[in-house]
């Protein structure tokens, strides 16, 4: 009796515990992203009162939803936009069916972006559309068309804001707005309020996606704060990676450790491989602003828009094509012609984006492919770009029995199908149905089982003592065999049963046998032990290390001993208090890192610009150039004791940022410890 009533009281407990403290289950999680992943495709709206000047300022055409800062607009100025915004021939309805007519899913739109105009009726500033001449709330009328059509409909929520006088760091040309009485907690709490407004008067709301993230004011810390925040309101909405701080630039995807939310958010570039077991969004404008620009007329062809969306969705992410809006209200008819031709492709292919998860194959020549699984049936979606003159389509590798093939525009008609060794040959019309994508659905006998070669698993291709690899393969009925001698496996070469213990220099090279048969390729990674550095005998270490301060205007790392210095002294770990301003300045730390065991030690830096990490003589990291926040690593093997460290980086404009970690085959990926560096 005792034991159920335990259980009924960590019920209770449980039920009032913070979402945050209740760890969500794969299964929950899967769940709770089910119609995201369903549905590969959406629609981002970037409309507010940048649309009036419509990207034009003081003569300059090629300004967009940034118009306020970089044309350095004052505050006072930018504000009267707010009695100018009526967009009288705004209809959600036509917006709505525009989305879902191209196969849209999904809408995304600013409820407030950097400018800190909301479009959406909130207690918390008069800077809103209800003050506006066209006092109606948009986004009110867009989350009813949304369920009127069958959309789900999203916030965008921009975390800088250039009007609230609690934000910070003001924008630094804007001399004349005093700061010392913003109070950043502060702007958090508006922050939540808003976002309660957003998610209590609009109904379920699908995703709420942050943006401007990227300040030194915002961290991870308050990046979970929020998230727990939001799902605490709507337990089922799903978060982008950009509520937290560990966004590696436009890449998308958050730096190993930090919060990433539930998916990353690659901007106007599609990562070049699928990204297994992450999910992750591109979004991307059709022609070169999110806001409207009426002097930017160039947009993508649909052509290229419709083989994006079939590249991201064949390595498994999603598509978010943005629309700016006019300051009347209406889409720019570049956009719309582009969204009536993706909606008629998508009208008869569809099926091969929506719930598709990525190609099994490492390459396709003929263009992409997407998947689907259902019971002992695989489906394969061949999209093929490059139709094929001979009318052959060969689909390599693949030793599965095929059921059918069809072109997803001529259903009924069923093509022919043979092989020849392990490639499955389709036999095509002479014309391609589509010159954008045509579509070939063909049915296997499942489970999958494709050529590939096993995959060689190791923690890194250097090593110091020894290093573990391990072999795999996910294909059914196979075994795996392996040779260390650089000579291609044979049936009789050596089984793989557990995990290898390397000792030195050696090149694995893996294949998949069945029944005494090779039937996958061969895989080759080769592992070297390295001899780990001496340490250095240091008189009286001190803890922190040195630093060399620098100005000047770079676009890479330049020759510090060229350089002289405008400041140094000790600190106690990487940091750029000393510098006078926050742009075009450089640091040099140097010092020495007690590295407590023998191992192989991988550092890391993550920089916004350029930044290079050295221990001794020996260039370790070169993460250098003019970038944003990017992350490179590199290893070197050491003996316990003192090593030299310095690390050298550069800031021309913008945002700045530098991380220095550290991990080992037994510590994980962690900022260097502060008590590591002596000097
Ligand atoms: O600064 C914004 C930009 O205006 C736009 O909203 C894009 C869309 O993802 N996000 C930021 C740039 O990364």
């Amino acid at each position: 009796m005792r034991r159920i009533f335990l259980l009924f009281q960590l019920a209770c407990l449980l039920a009032h515990l913070p979402l945050s403290a209740q760890p969500e289950s794969k299964t929950e999680h899967d769940a709770r992203m089910e119609w995201w992943r369903e549905a590969r495709f959406g629609m981002f709206i970037h409309w507010g009162l940048y649309a009036i000047p419509a990207g034009e300022w003081n003569g300059g055409t090629n300004y967009g939803e940034w118009i306020r800062h970089s044309a350095r607009i004052p505050l006072g100025t930018y504000d009267k936009f707010k009695s100018k915004f009526n967009p009288v021939r705004f209809n959600a309805d036509e917006w709505v069916k525009t989305a879902r007519d191209a196969g849209m899913r999904y809408i995304v739109i600013t409820s407030k972006h950097h400018d800190g105009f909301c479009m959406f009726d909130t207690r918390q500033t008069s800077f809103d559309i209800m003050e506006s001449p066209f006092g109606r709330d948009v986004m009110k009328e867009l989350a009813d068309a949304c369920r009127k059509y069958g959309l789900k409909f999203c916030f965008y929520y921009s975390i800088m804001d250039w009007h609230h006088p609690d934000y910070l760091p003001c924008r630094d040309w804007e001399t004349d707005r005093g700061a010392d009485s913003a109070d950043f907690g502060r702007y958090v709490e508006y922050m939540k309020k808003q976002l309660e407004e957003l998610l209590t008067q609009y109904g379920d709301i699908g995703v709420l996606w942050f943006d401007g993230e990227w300040e030194n004011t915002w961290n991870d810390t308050y990046g979970k704060e929020i998230y727990a925040f939001v799902r605490k309101l709507q337990p089922d909405i799903i978060i982008n990676n950009r509520v937290g701080a560990g966004r590696l630039d436009m890449e998308g995807m958050s730096d190993e450790g930090t919060f990433g939310g539930d998916f990353g958010t690659p901007e106007q570039q599609i990562p070049p491989t699928g990204l297994l077991g992450t999910d992750w969004e591109t979004c991307m404008t059709m022609n070169d602003h999110w806001g409207y620009n009426k002097a930017n007329t160039v947009y993508k062809p649909a052509k290229k828009l419709i083989r994006m969306l079939t590249d991201i969705a064949s390595k498994g992410g999603n598509y978010l094509l943005n629309v700016g809006p006019t300051a009347n209200g209406t889409f720019p008819e570049q956009a719309v012609s582009r969204l009536r031709e993706i909606g008629r492709w998508m009208k008869v292919n569809g099926e091969s984006i929506y719930g598709t998860s990525a190609s099994p194959f490492a390459s396709t020549p003929w263009g992409r492919c997407t998947m689907k699984k259902s019971g002992d049936t695989v489906i394969l979606y061949l999209d093929v770009f490059d139709w094929p003159a001979d009318g052959i389509l060969k689909v390599p590798g693949c030793l599965n029995e095929p059921v059918s093939a069809v072109l997803l525009a001529h259903p009924g008609k069923p093509l022919p199908l043979s092989r020849e060794d392990d490639q499955i040959i389709i036999r095509v019309p002479p014309d391609a149905p589509d010159q954008a994508n045509s579509v070939i659905k063909l049915t296997l006998q499942g489970p999958l089982d494709l050529t590939n070669p096993p995959e060689i698993v190791a923690d890194n291709d250097l090593f110091v003592d020894r290093l573990k690899v391990e072999l795999h393969s996910d294909r059914p009925n196979v075994e795996i065999r392996f040779t260390g001698d650089r000579t291609d496996p044979v049936d009789t070469s050596f089984l793989y049963t557990e995990p290898l213990e390397i000792r030195g220099k050696a090149t694995i090279k893996a294949r998949c046998f069945r029944d005494g048969k090779p039937v996958s390729g061969t895989a080759t990674r080769t592992f070297t032990m390295v001899l780990p550095l001496a340490p250095k005998k240091v008189e009286n270490p001190v803890s922190g290390i040195r630093y060399h301060y620098y100005e000047g205007e770079w676009d890479s790392l330049p020759d510090f001993d060229s350089l002289t210095p405008l400041k140094w002294g000790e600190m106690p770990y990487f940091s750029f208090e000393p510098r006078n301003d926050q742009e075009r300045f450089a640091f040099v730390y140097t010092g020495y890192i007690l590295v407590p065991k023998r191992n192989l030690y991988t550092f890391s830096t993550a920089s916004d610009d350029g930044s290079r990490l050295y221990i001794g003589k020996k260039l370790v990291v070169d993460n250098d150039g003019l970038h944003g926040l990017r992350q490179a690593e590199g290893s070197i093997g050491l003996l316990p004791g003192f090593h030299p460290i310095r690390v050298e980086y550069f800031e021309k404009t913008g945002s700045d940022e530098l991380e220095v970690y550290v991990k080992t085959p037994d510590l994980p990926k962690q900022p260097l410890p502060e008590e590591w560096l002596v000097h």
